[in-house]
């Protein structure tokens, strides 16, 4: 019995109505990114057909009806995460574009030669290249919280890698290969005591789990709309003491608020780090994203997603040689299984299930640091949403044993 009503759901997605090589479509990659339901098509679609124009210039009523559409979606975005203010969030273009971001800007202004940036061996590279050019750049010392054999951070010594030099704590939500879902709690609070900033990786984290940037006290938090149902848009929340106190990211239109020949005066948060022309139909789609999103309640999401795995785990254990790699616990693990398989490359396994219109993701997943300490080149990754269902599982089970069967 599901927490969510998934044959509904399915209608409200036109892409999964599709067949592949005259198959339905099973589509286990929204880890990498998610389908879209109609709402945020149409909202698209309406967006260009009916109020296109650029935003916070026009005094027209188009321009208008674009900017307060652009800055109501911030408004949902802001209540969808529990930020204290709409000037906490900031449009980006993806999660990776606002790791960047706080790197640049925070990074540049306040780490130091000698000082020490703390991130995981879970994470993606996004959250690791960032801040591997600010401590070379600076002459910081980069150090990692390691993982145990389950892919599940290790926190033992987390005292002796978090400390009074330590300046920036940063780390996934939920890890894209282990599944795992870290306690973040314990190591916002080291950080804190420390007096280090916490930056948190919700790529992941935020389409599947319930999330409270004020519960959590994370200083800044990145997440993908793409991976939550909508178009392809970035969003950085982060503390506006923090943000006031910030230089510019990137500089041009929008994010000033006077400029002469020799310098400039900067904008209010959060224009003023939102130079140019942002994604406008993308945000306002987003908006529609999150009020899916909030029809269905993220506990449910999140219940329907545990359901899902537990299941997926069950079933995967019966395809001899097979071994999935992440937490054996449920409540510790987001909806995917990253596994591999004896004598078949990951890469042939996802080749095999595409014929059968089954679509996974095989290869490092962009997390090289993580599979080179489980001794890995690439795995395979079956990852879940909304709209996946136990059948689906039972179908990707049956294509994996054949899968076997060929290569043995
Ligand atoms: N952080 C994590 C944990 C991710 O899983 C991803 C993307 C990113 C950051 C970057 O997101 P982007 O939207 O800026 O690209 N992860 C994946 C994946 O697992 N397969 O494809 C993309």
């Amino acid at each position: 019995m599901s927490s969510l009503d998934v044959s509904a759901i399915r209608e409200d997605f036109p892409i999964l109505q599709q067949f592949v090589h005259g198959k339905p479509l099973v589509y286990l990659d929204s880890a990498a990114t998610s389908q879209k339901p109609e709402n945020v098509i149409r909202a698209l679609d309406t967006y260009y057909r009916v109020t296109n124009a650029n935003i916070h210039r026009g005094i027209y009523q188009l321009a208008e009806q674009a900017t307060e559409e652009y800055e109501a979606a911030r408004k949902k975005t802001q209540k969808f995460i529990n930020a204290k203010s709409w000037r906490e969030i900031v449009w980006t273009r993806n999660a990776t574009e606002a790791l960047n971001l706080v790197a640049y800007s925070y990074g540049r202004a306040n780490i130091h030669a000698g000082d020490e940036i703390v991130i995981s061996l879970l994470e993606h590279h996004s959250n690791i290249v960032p801040w591997q050019l600010l401590a070379q750049e600076k002459g910081a010392t980069l150090k990692y919280i390691p993982v145990d054999e389950q892919g599940q951070l290790a926190l033992d010594d987390l005292e002796n890698i978090i400390t009074a030099k330590t300046k920036i704590v940063a780390v996934t939500m939920m890890s894209n290969v282990t599944g795992a879902i870290p306690p973040l709690d314990k190591i916002i609070s080291r950080a804190h005591s420390v007096g280090a900033v916490a930056v948190i990786d919700a790529a992941q984290g935020a389409p599947h789990l319930p999330l409270d940037v004020r519960a959590l006290d994370a200083d800044f938090l990145a997440f993908s709309g793409h991976k939550m149902l909508g178009p392809f848009i970035g969003v950085l929340y982060g503390k506006r003491a923090l943000l006031e106190a910030m230089p510019p990211f990137l500089g041009g239109g929008d994010m000033i608020r006077q400029v002469h020949l020799q310098e400039s005066s900067w904008n209010d948060l959060p224009h003023k780090f939102e130079a140019g022309t942002p994604a406008i139909a993308e945000a306002i789609a987003f908006g529609a994203a999150l009020d899916y999103l909030n029809a269905l309640g993220m506990a449910n999401v999140r219940a329907h997603e545990m359901e899902l795995t537990r299941y997926a785990l069950e079933r995967l254990q019966e395809v001899p040689t097979l071994r999935v790699i992440g937490p054996a616990d449920i409540a510790q693990r987001g909806g995917l299984a990253a596994f591999e398989m004896e004598n078949i490359h990951p890469h042939d396994i996802a080749a095999l299930l595409d014929r059968d219109a089954i679509c996974i993701r095989a290869g490092h997943h962009c997390a090289q640091p993580l599979h080179d300490h489980f001794n890995l080149s690439a795995t395979a990754r079956a990852s879940f949403y909304i709209y996946n269902t136990p059948k689906e599982i039972d179908q990707l089970v049956a294509s994996l044993q054949n899968a076997r069967k060929i290569f043995k």
